[in-house]
């Protein structure tokens, strides 16, 4: 296809300011030893706000390739709201992407489907990309509802966008039951969910955005894994917990995607 594949690196509540700046220093250092090519596969890591200052520092005065975002958003732009952080200040710090609606963010915080609609369209209008999370847990799956149910989170989220903000979404197929479990989806399922994901876009938008759209797989993805998966046509790169926090592991995650 004729999308770039994304590695994004999804750090969760780890590494401090100089940890998380030591980290992107060595990975590349390590890509460029490797004589890696950033025009092939774009790389991202998702540190924590507060490291996203040293992290710009770092990338804008080593002029790295390495992108960067944010773990979570607020839907409101400014005013009376203690601990939240708006799109354009991230937007500022030179983030590319936030992640919107992971997992963890709806079961530990008051995050419904509602709440993420206005974190799309926050992160949209201050210029970012959305890495929107999708996927069923382990009760859907059982019920063999899996697709219908990662379909409709996208469909029921994405649905009022116009096609301009449409095309600037990136999906993260993510089932519930393979995070940080080491459980990971066949390349078969991943397949099949990112392809009903693609094709339900290209039927409420247009085949352009179908097209566009880069769709991830997350969920335990390894060195050991991410060759498997990537070889699906409509999976374009990965959203990565664990192995992300390993400058080894996710540099062979890189090269090898
Ligand atoms: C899923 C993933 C990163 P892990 O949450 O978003 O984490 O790779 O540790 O399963």
């Amino acid at each position: 296809s004729r999308r770039i594949p994304l590695v994004a690196g999804n750090w969760k509540m780890n590494f401090d300011h100089l940890e998380a700046t030591y980290f992107v220093q060595q990975l590349a250092w390590k890509l460029r030893d490797a004589r890696f090519d950033y025009k092939r596969c774009e790389v991202a890591l998702m540190p924590s706000f507060t490291s996203l200052r040293s992290v710009q520092v770092l990338v804008e005065s080593d002029k790295l390739r390495i992108r960067y975002g944010a773990q979570a958003v607020s839907v409101t732009s400014q005013g009376a709201f203690t601990g939240d952080v708006s799109a354009d200040m991230i937007a500022h710090l030179g983030c590319s992407y936030v992640i919107v609606g992971h997992s963890e963010r709806r079961k530990y915080h008051p995050e419904d489907d509602a709440n993420i609609v206005d974190q799309v369209r926050a992160v949209l209008a201050a210029g970012m990309q959305p890495i929107l999370c999708v996927g069923e847990s382990y009760e859907e799956r059982r019920k063999g509802i899996e697709l219908d149910f990662a379909v409709g989170q996208v469909h029921d989220v994405t649905r009022d966008l116009s096609d301009e903000e449409a095309s600037r979404l990136i999906v993260a197929y993510e089932p519930v039951w393979a995070i940080g479990t080491g459980m990971v989806a066949t390349p078969q399922s991943a397949q099949d969910a990112a392809k009903a994901i693609r094709d339900d876009l290209t039927a409420t938008f247009s085949t352009t955005v179908g097209d566009t759209v880069r769709i991830l797989y997350g969920g335990s993805v390894s060195s050991k894994n991410a060759v498997e998966l990537i070889g699906e046509p409509d999976v374009d790169g990965f959203l990565i917990g664990g192995a992300a926090l390993k400058v080894d592991e996710l540099t062979k995650i890189c090269r090898l995607t």
